[in-house]
């Protein structure tokens, strides 16, 4: 398949592009390239790693029940386990700080907070968060927490989940007890991880939990999942009078398949769901009116002040990314009658397909910069996915993790030479863990977890990150 670089200039009237002279630089990226004050830090979150499923009055999570639906989870898995982070933290935060991170972001397991029975706040799990926090501060890592990444309480599901605008009011009082307990040392908070795939994987393609198909319930969905971070921004700020807030969303540069009307119809008919429509109504634009007339009846109920809300003032926007897309007209195919294609043949891809494309990152950022200014940026997710094997010795020679790292690093340098402000790169992820619908199959860490036995390894690429850190590469 042919994929045409062109890029789309997607909002032509915008401030001008953020130094748009500066080229891209051929040498190794090295820690004195950046700032003083970059954090550099590895992102995990709470089901992914903790397991522990059953303690400390933990109740069941949509990812708990969707896991244990026959077909759900590639290799029938399930996060009950894990990386037995919720036993093994200590150990876990010490290789962080061993590696030479300032910053970890992790995220609350709202299961182990609210039961869906008392009204009061789960003291145990919280007592867990605390340790956890306390850890962190201790080793010298500031601490960023998010507050949902996706682990629901199926209580909640079962009275409707996000579709319901009762669970943002839910959201609200996780946010408030959260922040009572913790704020006194986190300062940094995300509300959401990536509503788009709350919203568009957990409701319309069906492919995590709760595993529903249905595009109205996922559009309305991810309105209350946007109103959900807007409404718990000012509780937050009462709670934390210091605090820093933002959202992490999971952005893509686009470019259009071919240079025909129809394919670059079609980009903007794509971009204006999975980019725009989150963008937009977070810096104050409300929905872009043309996907709003696109997806017609599927619209969701928007009531009075929710736009507002939304775009309540945030201190940074939190970016995850992975890979660009490129968009084919497709008639009948999607909510939109757009295609993302698959990378072409000679394109380089890790283990899950996604192409490898550092310079997909200056371009990322630099659009949302000259098209938002949402102020400090910080990368809170970027990392690759290998077949890494471990060998007899105990090493895990992942060279193309440690190239992926190297060169997004590269390019995120030469974003910030560009004028971007970013102020943090979070690599995704600390350690192998449970991949969603994936199981076990995938492998995002730099630190290699054999699952038998939790043994903890460093690969070549958390070497390599360590030696960068330290000033060694
Ligand atoms: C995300 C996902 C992570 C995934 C990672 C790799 O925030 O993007 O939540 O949990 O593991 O993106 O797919």
């Amino acid at each position: 398949m042919t994929q045409s670089a062109s890029p789309l200039s997607l909002n032509p009237g915008s401030a001008a592009p953020a130094g748009a002279a500066a080229p891209a630089d051929d040498a190794a990226p090295r820690r004195s390239d950046f700032a003083d004050d970059f954090l550099w830090g590895c992102a995990t979150s709470s089901y992914q790693i903790e397991g522990a499923a059953h303690e400390d009055g933990r109740v069941e999570s949509i990812w708990d029940r969707f896991a244990a639906t026959p077909g759900k989870i590639r290799d029938g898995s399930s996060g009950a386990v894990a990386c037995d982070h919720y036993h093994r933290w200590p150990q876990d935060l010490d290789i962080a700080r061993s590696l030479g991170l300032n910053a970890y972001r992790f995220s609350i397991a709202w299961p182990r907070i609210f039961d869906g029975v008392d009204a009061a706040p789960n003291d145990k799990g919280l007592g867990f968060y605390d340790r956890l926090v306390d850890g962190m501060l201790e080793r010298g890592l500031q601490p960023w927490a998010t507050l949902y990444h996706w682990d629901l309480p199926q209580w909640l599901q079962e009275r409707g989940g996000w579709n319901e605008r009762a669970t943002v009011d839910a959201f609200v009082e996780l946010a408030d007890a959260v922040t009572r307990r913790l704020g006194d040392r986190v300062k940094h908070w995300i509300t959401q991880n990536e509503p788009w795939c709350t919203a568009m994987i957990g409701h319309h393609e069906g492919w995590h939990a709760p595993g529903l198909s249905d595009f109205k319930t996922a559009l309305q969905v991810c309105h209350h999942v946007l109103l959900s971070h807007g409404k718990a921004v000012p509780v937050i700020r009462a709670n934390v009078p210091d605090a820093k807030v933002g959202i992490a969303l999971s952005l893509h540069p686009v470019r259009a398949a071919s240079d025909s009307p129809e394919d670059r119809a079609a980009l903007l008919r794509h971009d204006g769901l999975r980019f725009r429509w989150f963008m937009d109504p977070l810096y104050g634009r409300g929905y872009p009116a043309q996907t709003v007339s696109a997806v017609g009846p599927a619209a969701p109920v928007i009531l009075e002040g929710d736009l507002d809300a939304i775009a309540a003032p945030t201190d940074f926007l939190g970016v995850n990314y992975y890979f660009p897309e490129t968009v084919a007209h497709a008639p009948g195919h999607g909510p939109l009658g757009a295609r993302v294609l698959p990378p072409g043949a000679d394109v380089q891809t890790t283990a899950m397909g996604w192409e490898v494309a550092p310079e997909g990152l200056t371009e990322l950022l630099r659009r949302i910069e000259d098209e938002y200014r949402p102020g400090p940026i910080y990368l809170t997710e970027n990392g690759s996915c290998y077949d890494d094997a471990l060998e007899p010795d105990g090493a895990i020679h992942d060279g193309e993790r440690r190239a992926y790292l190297q060169r997004h690093l590269g390019a995120l340098r030469d974003t910030v030479r560009a004028g971007v402000p970013v102020k943090g790169y979070f690599a995704w992820s600390l350690l192998d863990n449970f991949e969603w619908a994936e199981g076990y199959l995938r492998r995002f860490g730099l630190v290699h977890v054999d699952y038998a036995t939790q043994q903890r390894r460093l690969k070549d690429s958390a070497r390599w990150y360590r030696a960068f850190l330290h000033g060694e590469e």
